[in-house]
């Protein structure tokens, strides 16, 4: 197995706190069995997201010094919009403080009530926030995507066939934009082929619906594209970006991923009137247009994290850190979502629990056994997180996939700690049977993953046969 080698050396660590196993299990019961509520400093390995977990270099520590906090006109706001300009290619480049505000300007601008916004796989908070204005967000990815064992090179491309037909049944006039997004976080950070991409264009060319990319993790599909699309093994991944935007109206953006930064986020796209109605209710509800619920030292620090994310020896070390962990849990017969994704190994969670029905919350289950044995915090991407409610029966529709995504924060921890998590799920897999399921006691009326509780359930003693 090829290790992949770090393209950086350490110059500021952070201690970890050691907990004990019965800590853990008392943090468990005071969260409710929900990992979004133990404290970090309770956590060994912290794979809960990659989001905002980036370790920034030293190039962007130098540049939060450069921070220019004026109100207006901050010369980091004209750095980080020539940078975003130079990458993403679009017009108007508006700053905000995370993605999904990104998302909730867009679709509160352009989405109506009774509206559909077709996507490969909506992640959580794009869902929500279509759903939030009356509309339908649709998932469209390829079938072979809710396989886990299904590999193919772009599980995460869209199914052209399913989105005509889509456009003819729902009308061209009720579909505002058309979106994509790169990797397909929902589906195992699988990423999406130009071929698709440019294939998606032409249709939405002849029923005239713009297609915006959810754009987090552009570099590391790009990296996909260069290393596995027929004729891009030699063009740069920033040509490959260029190339891969240009294909589309515009995009939202968390650059807590691929901006390599701790916060922030932006919406670019080239249509002036939406760009007019967007900046107005960004006012509204953010800030003035070149800061955008930033500080000019975070545009500075997303500005310099753009262009690191594009160096290809960072890319490979990424992808390669990432897939090295799934390679150890693969060869070991843990079931994993393959092939494996760009930030996050996917456990599946229903053969790794086969004796848990989806009623149980397998996927949450096997977190929470994975952290109160070994201290890893991985995400639940299953039920908790996609599970719906039938209007007519009020019985559960549990989503085709039932995952624990352990995402790995960029450049933060060694290949010898990815190690250590591996050996740690190895082992928890060969005593799988004593894991116990869950029963949900609360839920949010949207997002319920981040703040609903759990208790376990006790399993029953056998039953003794006595003779009569
Ligand atoms: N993704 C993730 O962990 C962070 C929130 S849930 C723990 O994967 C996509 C594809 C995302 C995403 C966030 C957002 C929202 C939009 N699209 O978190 O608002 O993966 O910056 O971005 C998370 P923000």
């Amino acid at each position: 197995m090829k290790f992949p080698s770090e393209p950086f050396k350490i110059k500021v660590v952070e201690p970890i706190r050691r907990t004990t196993r019965e800590e853990r299990d008392r943090l468990l019961r005071e969260a409710g069995y929900n990992l979004f509520q133990v404290p970090a400093e309770s956590v060994y390995m912290d794979l809960l997201t990659d989001s905002g977990t980036s370790a920034m270099s030293d190039h962007q520590w130098a540049g939060l010094m450069l921070g220019d906090e004026s109100y207006a006109g901050s010369r980091n706001y004209y750095h980080f919009e020539e940078t975003v300009r130079s990458i993403f290619g679009y017009r108007h480049v508006i700053p905000t403080h995370q993605g999904r505000m990104a998302e909730n300007l867009l679709f509160s601008t352009v989405v109506k009530s009774g509206m559909c916004v077709p996507n490969n796989i909506h992640f959580d908070t794009t869902r929500a926030n279509i759903e939030h204005q009356g509309a339908q967000a649709l998932d469209v990815v390829v079938k072979e995507a809710y396989d886990p064992h299904c590999v193919l090179p772009f599980k995460g491309n869209m199914d052209l066939g399913r989105l005509e037909d889509t456009i003819t049944r729902v009308g061209r006039d009720r579909i505002p934009l058309v979106m994509l997004t790169i990797t397909n976080n929902s589906g195992g950070g699988q990423p999406v082929s130009l071929e698709n991409i440019r294939q998606t264009r032409a249709l939405l060319n002849r029923y005239r619906i713009p297609l915006f990319f959810d754009a987090c993790r552009f570099a590391e599909n790009c990296f996909f594209i260069k290393e596995r699309e027929p004729g891009y093994a030699g063009k740069s991944v920033h040509d490959i970006a260029r190339e891969l935007f240009s294909y589309g109206d515009g995009c939202t953006m968390s650059a807590k991923k691929d901006g390599l930064a701790n916060i922030g986020g932006f919406l670019s796209l080239n249509d002036d009137r939406w760009a007019q109605d967007i900046t107005n209710m960004l006012i509204l509800v953010e800030g003035f247009p070149t800061y955008g619920g930033l500080a000019g030292r975070d545009l500075e620090a997303m500005a310099r994290g753009l262009r690191e994310v594009l160096d290809e020896d960072y890319l490979s070390f990424r992808v390669g850190q990432v897939r090295y962990l799934g390679e150890l849990l693969n060869q070991a017969g843990v079931p994993i979502l393959e092939p494996v994704g760009g930030h996050a190994v996917y456990l599946n969670a229903k053969e790794f629990l086969p004796h848990l029905p989806q009623e149980e919350f397998p996927a949450q289950s096997l977190a929470v056994a994975l952290y109160r044995d070994y201290g890893i915090r991985g995400v639940e991407i299953g039920t908790v997180m996609f599970g719906k409610k039938d209007a007519a029966t009020g019985r559960t529709i549990h989503p085709a996939l039932e995952m624990v995504r352990l995402a790995i924060p960029r450049r933060v921890y060694t290949n010898m700690q990815i190690t250590y998590v591996a050996e740690s799920i190895i082992e928890l897999y060969r005593r799988r049977e004593g894991i116990q399921g869950l029963t949900l006691t609360y839920e949010a009326p949207m997002l319920r993953h981040f703040t609903a509780r759990f208790e376990e359930i006790q399993q029953q003693p056998l039953l003794q046969h006595t003779a009569s």
